[in-house]
Formats: C-alpha cells, structure tokens, sequence
C-alpha cells in the first residue's frame, strides 16, 4: 500500500485464529473489512511459535472452528493433540476456503489507531505510513503474541545465536552437536527441550521456576474417536459451550474433601493416565481450596518422582512455590524423561544463582557452563502487551495504554469506555485464556458480529461501554479471581511475569458458560451496560 486513506466498515487487527473468523463473520453480514497482520501469513500465534516441538494441548478435534459444517467434516487432524505446522496448514486452509486471503494485507504492522468523534470513525496507521479509516476497529491481536524482555543480565555479550520460542526462524534451526542453553520452563520451554535434546550435543536447562507437566499421551488420531465426534459434531461443540473451560473434560461436581485418600488416588491415576489436563477436572475444588489443591499436586509431584531417575534431580524439578494449576498447567510429551538423558543437565537457578550471561556461555555461583547458542522460552507480556504498544487514543484524546496503566479494564473484555466502535476479541476480563482458545473466540467473535448489527439496524452509529458498567465488572473479575487459588502464583495472568507491569488477574475465572451467559443477556437487554448513540 501507498501512503493513502481507505476507507472500510471495520478494520481487524491481527490475521490469527480471531482476526480470519471476524473476517468470515463481517463479510457474511455485508461489511467491508481489511485485515492487517504483522506476519507473512496467517496464524497469528501459530506463525511465530514455530520451535521444535510447538504443539497445542488442546485436543485438534476441539482447537478447531465449528462455524462451518462441511469445513470441520472436511478437515482431516492427523494427531490428537496438532503440532504447530498441521495447526498451520489448518489456517491457511480455512483462509483458502473461504477466499479471506484477499481483504488481508500481510507483513503490516499496525501502530497507531486514533478514534475521531465529529465523524464517529477510527484511523488506523501502519509502521510503514499508512492510514485506513473504518466505523469499527476490532483487536485480533491475541493473548500471547508479544514476547517479553527476557531480562536476563548480559545477554549481550553473549557471542552465538540467540532464540526466542515466540519468533523461531522460519528456516528452522540445526542444533545438531551444538551445546546448547534454555532459559524457560513453561509450556514453551517443556515442549522444546525433549525435541532440542535429541539433537544437541548438549543441552543446560537453566530453571528458575519448575512447571507441573502432565503427559499428553499424543498420538495418530483415533479415526473410531474421529468418527464418533464427526457423526454428531454440533453437539460436541454445544458440549464445549456449556462448559466451564470451553471444552469437555468431564468435569466433575464433587469436592475433594468427598472421597477419601484412595478414591482420589484412582480419580487422579485414571485422568492422568488419558494424558492431556483433564486432571483439572477431577473434583470441583480444586481450583479454590488449598487443602484440595494439595492432594491433586502431590500426585503430580508423586508422578515426576517417578519419571526421573536420579532422585536428586527429580527433588530440583518439583514445584512447590505455587497450588498446581495457578501457572498454567504444561502437557508434555518426554519433558521429564529428557533429564534422564547423558546429554542434559539441569541448573536449578534457586540454588545456583545466575550471575550473567558471558560472550562463551552462562556464568552461575558455581561456575561457568560454555555454550554455542541459546534458547529463550521466556514468555509474553501476555493479553495487554499486543494492545498497549499500539497507541490507542480514543475520545477526547484518551490513550489507552493510560487508561490501563494501573491494568487493564474492560467491560466483559470486549469493550473499554471512552473507546467508541473498539472491540477486544478474546480481551482481558474475558476467560479467553483459561479456556479452549478456539471457542472462547468463536463466541466473542460472534457476538461483535451481532452486535455490529443490531447498531446498524438500529441506526446507532456508536456503541461504548458506560462507565459504571465496566466499573462493576472490573470489580467482579478480581472478586471472581479471590475466590481461587490463582493469585497464589506469580504467573503471567496476573501480569507477575513482566517486571513492573500491575498485579492484576486479567482473565475472567468465573467459567466460560456462565460467562457466555452474562454476555447473551447484555445483547438481550439492548445492551445493558453499554450507551448506544
Ligand atoms: O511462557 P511462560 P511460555 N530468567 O511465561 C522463565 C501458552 N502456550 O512461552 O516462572 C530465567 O509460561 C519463567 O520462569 P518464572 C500457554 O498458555 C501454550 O512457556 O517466571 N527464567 C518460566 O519458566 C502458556 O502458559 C502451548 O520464574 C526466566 C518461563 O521462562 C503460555 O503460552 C505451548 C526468565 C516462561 O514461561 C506461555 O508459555 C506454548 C529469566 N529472566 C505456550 N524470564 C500449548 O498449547 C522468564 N523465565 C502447549
């Protein structure tokens, strides 16, 4: 694009799993729309995160749109759980099928969107200079797609490749021989490490935190399950909807405190040996009661015991700093047995502090390991990182990254007050992130498509949330996140992973369902909460 202004009905920002569907639901409605993705094609998250071993722990038959009957027939997963170039191919498919890629204009980085209120439009600038004007500007730009800082002293210097997990060459990367540093023990971290070790000469794991992994037990498809899910697909997906995590996993109503020891033991053993979290859905507490959280990370901690051979290092990979769950539960395939290998050696950084990172490798109190590249799995400035470093202004001149400068506030996470025709998909204050991600954007996506029209049947031009409205849900999102164990951990939902960025609990923990819920009935009651001009 030259430097021009073009005028659309929406804007969407961000081309991954939310930005193709918003696309396919404004065009079925008659809108005009442009998309604008950083990347050279679509995925979004699934285009950066390209490390060896990238892979989703959702089950591919969910992580997958329900929008479209012959599409979801169609489509064939070759794996339970899909690794980032199926998920990939996925995408581009859909955008293929439905020929989304000609209102997409890719490798476009989107910096600047500036709200004017005389004619009730957003202008959009790009990095590169140029403007697009639009009624309605929509977010796409995910949870997880800002990298953040890895803060790690002297990196620098450090002579050999560095990197990160979130921005993997496209190209791939040959470890083979090569002695090799990680930083990271996350779901990213977990993933790599197993598939850098079999190729590595060596590889030093440098752990600050240790996760609770589960095993996923991945595998070919089943095509029995694979048919048995096609035969009735809708009502899978309803299954998903009404649930509290946006997907099935048979969560079950009874406390932990209900049974006793043994029973548990089984409730726990059964769940873990079908691989995948469903073990978060043993008993209804879990999430809420420490005493009950305590019998389900025990048996974790129990099973990583058992995993690793040398006791000694098994002792460093426990975690016991927070209640299992509160970090985002990993799902590993080999993580543990990794350290089991001649060629891995762990570094357990709480007892042996790093000091720097050297130009030959990285300096710990006890001493120097020299190494020829690093890894970084050091995470995101997750759910507002990609939304504050566009500068946002909305009425009157308002910047949005001010507005959430002690934390983000969000009515429903779909909506800001003072930022007119803005829309979040997946935004902070919504479950998003603690659900299945494909559902909980299947719904945001569709309410903005109903709600843009209901304001263009009703002859509304501008649609915001009210003040008190967003205030009140601000305020039940921290109620909801105090009745949990969540805030016991220093995670990135509460933004503790980013130093400097304000505690506070970003997703809505009240449960998908119930949230949908809330959210059909403001749409019903013309928008309660929201002003409509
Ligand atoms: O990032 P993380 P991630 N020095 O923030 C460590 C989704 N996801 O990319 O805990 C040393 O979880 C940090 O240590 P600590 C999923 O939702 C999904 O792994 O801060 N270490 C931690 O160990 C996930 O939760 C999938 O003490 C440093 C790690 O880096 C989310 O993305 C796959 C450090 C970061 O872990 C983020 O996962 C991948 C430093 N300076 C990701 N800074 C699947 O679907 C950070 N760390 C499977």
């Amino acid at each position: 694009m030259a430097e021009t202004t073009t005028e659309f009905d929406a804007i969407v920002v961000g081309a991954g799993f939310s930005g193709l569907y918003m696309l396919y639901e404004l065009r079925r409605r008659g809108l005009t729309a442009r998309v604008l993705e950083a990347g050279s094609d679509v995925g979004g998250t699934w285009y950066w995160n390209r490390y060896p071993g990238a892979r989703c722990d959702v089950e591919s038959l969910d992580y997958s749109y329900s929008f479209d009957e012959d599409l979801q027939q169609e489509w064939k997963w070759t794996e339970r759980y899909p690794a980032q170039p199926e998920i990939q191919r996925y995408l581009a498919h859909v955008a293929d099928r439905f020929d989304l890629r000609k209102d997409i204009t890719f490798d476009t980085r989107v910096v600047a969107a500036h709200y004017d209120t005389p004619s009730a439009t957003w202008t959009v600038r790009t990095e590169a200079g140029d403007r697009l004007t639009a009624r309605y500007c929509i977010l796409a730009t995910g949870c997880l797609s800002v990298p953040k800082a890895p803060e790690i002293p002297g990196l620098d210097d450090f002579r050999g490749p560095v990197y990160h997990t979130a921005t993997w060459p496209e190209s791939g990367v040959d470890f083979s021989g090569r002695r090799v540093g990680v930083f990271g023990t996350g779901s990213s971290g977990v993933q790599a490490i197993p598939m850098i070790a079999q190729k590595a000469g060596h590889v030093t794991v440098f752990q600050r935190t240790p996760a609770f992994s589960v095993p996923a037990f991945n595998g070919p498809l089943d095509p029995e399950w694979e048919r048995e899910i096609k035969t009735n697909y809708a009502e899978r997906r309803r299954q998903n909807r009404a649930s509290e995590a946006g997907i099935v996993r048979g969560d079950n109503p009874q406390s932990a405190h209900d049974v006793d020891d043994e029973q548990r033991q089984r409730e726990y053993e059964s769940r873990y040996t079908k691989g995948g979290f469903g073990i978060l859905g043993a008993y209804a507490d879990l999430m809420a009661d420490q005493r009950a959280n305590d019998t389900v990370s025990d048996f974790v901690r129990q099973k990583i015991r058992e995993r690793v051979t040398d006791p000694e290092v098994a002792e460093r990979l426990l975690p016991w700093e927070y209640p299992l769950g509160t970090k985002r539960i990993c799902v590993d395939t080999d993580y543990y047995e990794t350290f089991n290998r001649d060629n891995v050696t762990l570094v357990d950084l709480r007892r042996d502090a790093l000091e720097t990172v050297t130009a030959n490798g990285v300096r710990t109190a006890r001493g120097e390991v020299e190494l020829d590249c690093l890894v970084l799995a050091t995470g995101f400035d997750a759910m507002t990182g990609a939304v504050n470093r566009i500068d946002i202004r909305g009425r009157d001149g308002a910047v949005l990254a001010e507005k959430w400068g002690a934390g983000p506030r969000t009515y429903l996470g779909l909506g800001t007050a003072g930022f007119p025709n803005l829309f979040l998909l997946a935004g902070p204050g919504s479950p998003s992130v603690l659900t299945n991600m494909v559902t909980a954007i299947e719904q945001h996506v569709e309410w903005t498509g109903r709600c843009i029209e209901h304001l263009r049947t009703h002859g509304y031009r501008t649609i915001e949330p009210t003040v008190e409205a967003e205030d009140g849900w601000v305020d039940h999102v921290n109620e909801v996140a105090s009745m949990t164990l969540f805030p016991k951990a220093a995670s990135w939902y509460l933004g503790a992973n980013v130093p400097g960025k304000p505690r506070i609990f970003m997703p809505y923990a009240g449960g998908f369902a119930t949230y949908e819920k809330q959210c059909d009935e403001v749409a019903e009651q013309d928008y309660r909460g929201f002003a409509l001009k």
